[in-house]
């Protein structure tokens, strides 16, 4: 039975968050923990006229997250063994000038990067995260800076091309050791400028306990589902050889996915194999059904009369495009060699916050997209004990678009704890070959 988080939960800052989420007050726990002395708040002032004050002051209380748990474990060795980690899109500050278009909502206090680094780093430190996987970085070091003074250690893959930002890892020094770390450049294989990082923790007080994490920010192109899947299908195999190597260890795989539940990509994550044949090429990601006006029932898909003729004249595939999905020359069905779940569709939250699936209904706001790309994958080997809930649509659209005062980015943080589980056949042996 899966119940919503209260207040008396053993787990880091649990008890402060529900304390303050009860209360529907979202400072407290952010001092306590970053910046006592801040108590600044936003003072540039507010003179685009599209700005609404009203919207920006109902982006206060109602936007509070609350913890949902899993199923209980039998209590066991496991126990001590837990850890969270955190995936985060925290919107590039070039990206914000590139876009501008996506927050003309948003005032302009709650785009600026000073702001946003100070909302941003005040939630992570709050959450007090063992693992941070970013996406979407273009001022590493002013996080570092930050970061490092926390206790954490941190890693930084850029894009390739004309791109300034990329992914960062952060880990908790004392208690996770870096045994392996790995940066993927998908242009290498064909795959664009996108970059992804991998890499190989070992819990410093269960040394027995290795973790495999990846970190991706997946091609944002809607209608290159294909690239899409051939990024996803090389992070996973990289992912699955570190895994073999270093005793068939557990694996995590953070990011901004760019396809969303409903999409032919979220079933190939799941299930490890997708047929192209059966697919529109330019529908893998789900990606255009989610414009606000849509998913708020504001307006009726355009042109719906015309859809299945488009659908059947663009599901061919060309050689070349299967080759990029697929990887290998003459064969239809992509193929992945984990066996991945989703931290959230295996937690389920409120079904304000959730599809009938279990993931969120939406971890991205902006003026052209409101629905969920964000995910927490997780192989055999762990579980997921809680995660951190996101926001219910009608809140969301209270904000009128991320960023706003407390949130920094235009994704949300998605945080999931998991623990270690027993294994069959895991023995000593197989350790010792990994470290040999
Ligand atoms: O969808 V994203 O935002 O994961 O939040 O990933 C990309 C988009 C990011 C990096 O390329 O920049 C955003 N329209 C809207 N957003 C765009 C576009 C675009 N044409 N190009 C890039 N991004």
């Amino acid at each position: 039975m899966r119940r919503c988080c209260r207040a008396g939960s053993s787990w880091l800052t649990t008890p402060r968050f529900i304390t303050n989420a009860t209360t529907h007050n979202f400072h407290p726990i952010f001092n306590l923990c970053f910046h006592r002395n801040n108590t600044s708040s936003p003072t540039a002032s507010y003179s685009r006229r599209w700005y609404n004050p009203e919207q920006s002051r109902r982006c206060g209380p109602d936007t509070v997250r609350h913890w949902v748990e899993g199923d209980s474990l039998p209590p066991g060795p496991h126990q001590a063994e837990r850890f969270t980690v955190v995936s985060y899109n925290i919107l590039g500050d070039r990206n914000v000038s590139n876009h501008g278009d996506l927050y003309r909502n948003v005032a302009p206090t709650y785009l600026d990067w000073d702001h946003r680094r100070r909302v941003i780093c005040e939630e992570l430190l709050g959450l007090n995260p063992d693992i941070i996987c970013l996406q979407e970085v273009d001022k590493y070091y002013d996080l570092l800076n930050i970061l490092e003074k926390a206790g954490y250690l941190g890693s930084y893959k850029r894009r390739t091309g004309g791109s300034v930002d990329g992914c960062a890892m952060f880990w908790k020094a004392e208690k996770f050791l870096l045994l392996e770390g790995e940066s993927i450049e998908f242009r290498q294989y064909g795959l664009r400028d996108n970059v992804a990082q991998l890499s190989v923790y070992e819990m410093r007080e269960a040394q027995s306990r290795r973790l495999v994490v990846g970190n991706i920010h997946v091609l944002y192109n809607p209608s290159r589902g294909d690239v899409k899947l051939g990024q996803i299908r090389f992070l996973s195999s990289r992912a699955h050889i570190l895994s073999e190597k270093w005793g068939h260890v557990p694996i995590v795989l953070a990011g901004d996915y760019n396809s969303t539940p409903q999409s032919p990509i979220y079933k190939f994550l799941t299930s490890s194999e997708l047929n192209l044949m059966l697919h529109n090429r330019k529908e893998l990601s789900g990606q255009r059904r989610c414009h606000p006006s849509q998913v708020l029932g504001l307006r009726r898909e355009k042109g719906i009369l015309f859809v299945p003729m488009d659908r059947f004249f663009n599901s061919r595939w060309s050689e070349e495009e299967m080759n990029v999905a697929i990887g290998a020359p003459k064969c239809h069905i992509a193929m992945h060699p984990l066996k991945l779940n989703s931290s959230y569709a295996m937690v389920k939250g409120s079904l304000t916050t959730r599809d009938n699936g279990g993931e969120p209904l939406a971890t991205s706001y902006h003026s052209n997209f409101l629905g969920t790309v964000d995910y927490l994958w997780y192989s055999d080997g762990l579980a997921p004990t809680k995660v951190l809930d996101t926001l219910p649509i009608n809140v969301l659209k209270e904000t009128g678009g991320l960023p706003c005062k407390k949130f920094g980015s235009d994704h949300l943080s998605l945080v999931s704890e998991f623990v270690f589980l027993e294994v069959e056949g895991k023995n000593e042996a197989t350790e010792d070959r990994a470290i040999s």
